[in-house]
């Protein structure tokens, strides 16, 4: 075959270059195959992406297990984090952990006006808004929330002079839509900003298209340009208009985003937010 080789050094050299040239196409077989895991993972992302933009949400695989409040997403930075509650698709929720202790769910912000909160049922139902900006997380979600476990309640308010009040209760629920979300459950109050918010227990929610409050001669709701558990009618109304400066005059009554037992019914806030947690979880005295 080759003058002057011997006959079994071919043979070696032979099998050598066979080896090779097989384990070469055995690395192109593993850098396809891993090149395809990548496409997919890819291809994955790109759907998830979609999804978010067009929903808002992530349909999900049912391996993926979300955390069902702020307090087990395990992250002390403020932001978004997906929760999981039963009977409710993943959705996401702001986190505050600075404000007042960690693990606080936001289900209401304002602080700029720019977003009206003079809603339908339907929008307070499904919530409204930018999780980044002013939002209400929405009552469905809330109930979800507040029915898994026990729950408290942290409204922080800040006026145009810059001073910070807050109303904590150490309990809070809210009933299902056929019971109009009624706040059924409203705990023991401590804070600095007065508790303006015990007349409203009990009270079903309102919105200008649906009356459940205990006006008989008026709907709560249109009159006072907001959506809460108006009774006949308020000592807070912190989902009222937003009212630049602050201070508005006696004919308004009530309209803005009031609390009365800090600065009255003509008072309304430059920030509010209202945050709820799970109260049964062990959470650090030194970080409550
Ligand atoms: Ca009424």
């Amino acid at each position: 075959m080759f003058p002057g080789v011997p006959v079994f050094s071919v043979c070696i050299a032979l099998s050598v270059m066979i080896f090779c040239h097989a384990e070469t196409l055995n690395l192109f077989g593993n850098l396809e195959a891993i090149y395809e895991q990548a496409e997919n993972a890819l291809s994955t992302l790109q759907e998830s992406l979609l999804q978010l933009e067009t929903n808002g949400t992530l349909n999900t695989s049912p391996d993926v297990i979300y955390p069902t409040s702020c307090l087990t997403s395990g992250d002390l930075e403020n932001g978004l984090h997906t929760l999981k509650v039963p009977g409710l698709s993943p959705f996401q929720v702001y986190c505050e952990n600075q404000l007042a202790g960690p693990g606080w769910i936001v289900i209401q912000k304002r602080f700029s006006g720019n977003l009206s909160f003079f809603r339908n049922w339907k929008e307070y139902k499904n919530g409204f808004g930018n999780l980044m900006d002013e939002y209400f997380l929405g009552l469905e979600k809330i109930r979800a929330l507040t029915a898994l476990e026990p729950h408290e309640l942290y409204v922080h308010l800040e006026d145009f002079d810059d001073t910070i009040k807050h109303a904590k209760f150490d309990e809070f629920a809210i009933g299902n839509e056929d019971d109009d979300y009624a706040m059924n459950t409203l705990g023991k109050y401590s804070g600095t900003a007065g508790d303006s918010l015990r007349s409203h227990r009990k009270m079903k929610f309102s919105t200008y298209d649906r009356d459940n409050d205990h006006e008989f001669n008026k709907n709560c709701a249109f009159y006072y340009l907001g959506g809460w558990w108006y009774n006949a009618c308020l000592d807070s109304n912190l989902n009222g208009q937003y009212m630049p400066g602050g201070k508005y005059e006696e004919s308004l009554f009530a309209r803005g985003m009031c609390w009365r037992s800090w600065r009255g019914h003509n008072y309304g806030y430059r920030v509010t937010q209202m945050m709820i947690r799970p109260k049964c979880r062990m959470i650090p005295v030194t970080q409550r």
